[in-house]
């Protein structure tokens, strides 16, 4: 295809134009990742969550800009599970291309919901693999917000960064519903604000809290301030430190994240098959009347269908 080819030498519009297609339409996700798959594996997927307004987008900028100038090739995928495909996200784009014009190695994209919750997370891991073979260094995918939802797309990323600010104590409490499982770093920005100090300190305090292993990595509380680039070298270096230190962990998550895309892929198969032969309302129908359960209508389906593969 001479999509693959042109995505595979970092055509920007072949590669916009995948990434769209990988988005709406399943199929052609299977097509294109097919295509494009063996070339990754290079990139550095890196995932950046936190609520809206703690300067994400501002901090992901700042990152991008260091990056590049340590010769590193930068794709953003900024998901929004919170909002439709609206003019907002669209618009941060532009204001953060700007920032970029004209530089080839940075390629900024906005992810946002049409449907499912799930579909977004496939499509962001499809899009990250189409970036990834396209020859970007880094992969940033950053999320709105901390809660269950971002947690399935933060599978995604092979080193996450919760970011927070001073004064709204969510860094403790991404702590305390359990984003400890996939944070290896948290940044408080904003640090010209008063309080970032105390921020920092109750986050250490809470992560002290956890009992690990003395050679576990644990994750380093970072102050930034994005509007004044201050702080972002370090963000930097501590990424490269937590890759260093955490090889056998980072083959261990791409392994989950391997199985739970095959989950997935094949979970949406099998349901789409079942809905297209008109399984899905023949059960609904067979409930309603009384006649089956639930359990016994899925049990129905599944032997109807492989009876169907078997002859
Ligand atoms: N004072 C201060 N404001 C910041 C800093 N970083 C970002 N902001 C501001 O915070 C607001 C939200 O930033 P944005 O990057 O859009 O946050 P996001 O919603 O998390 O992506 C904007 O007005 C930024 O200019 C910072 O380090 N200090
Ligand atoms: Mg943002």
């Amino acid at each position: 295809m001479a999509t693959i080819a042109a995505v595979l030498e970092g055509d920007r519009r072949a590669i916009a134009r995948a990434i769209t297609r990988v988005e709406n339409d399943p199929a052609a996700a299977a097509a294109i990742i097919g295509g494009v798959h063996a070339a990754g594996g290079g990139a550095l997927l890196v995932g950046v969550t936190g609520s809206p307004g703690v300067g994400k987008s501002s901090l992901v900028d700042r990152m991008t800009a260091a990056w590049r100038a340590r010769g590193r090739r930068v794709a953003v995928l900024a998901v929004d599970p919170s909002s439709p495909f609206t003019g907002g996200a669209v618009l941060g784009d532009r204001v953060r291309m700007q920032n970029h014009a004209g530089d080839e190695g940075v390629f900024v994209r906005s992810m946002a919901t049409r449907g499912k919750l799930g579909g977004l997370a496939r499509a962001t891991c499809d899009a990250a693999v189409v970036l990834d073979a396209a020859g970007f260094d880094v992969v940033v995918i950053e999320t709105v917000g901390v809660g269950q939802a971002e947690v399935e797309i933060f599978r995604a990323a092979d080193v996450t960064t919760v970011v927070t600010m001073p004064g709204t104590g969510d860094g403790v409490q991404a702590i305390k519903a359990g984003v400890m499982e996939i944070a290896d770093l948290f940044v408080v920005n904003k640090a010209d604000l008063a309080g970032a100090g105390r921020a920092a300190t109750e986050i250490e305090a809470a992560l002290s809290l956890a009992e690990l292993p003395p050679e576990a990595w644990r994750p380093p509380v970072l102050q930034t301030t994005a509007t004044r680039n201050e702080g972002v070298g370090e963000v930097l270096d501590t990424i490269d430190r937590f890759r260093e230190h955490d090889d056998a962990g980072t083959t261990e998550r791409r392994r989950e994240r391997a199985a739970a895309r095959v989950r997935q892929i094949l979970a949406d198969r099998v349901v789409a098959g079942v809905e297209a032969s008109g399984g899905i309302d023949r059960a609904v129908d067979a409930i309603t009347d009384g006649t089956l359960d639930p359990y016994a209508a899925s049990e129905t389906l599944l032997r109807d269908r492989s009876n169907r593969e078997g002859g």
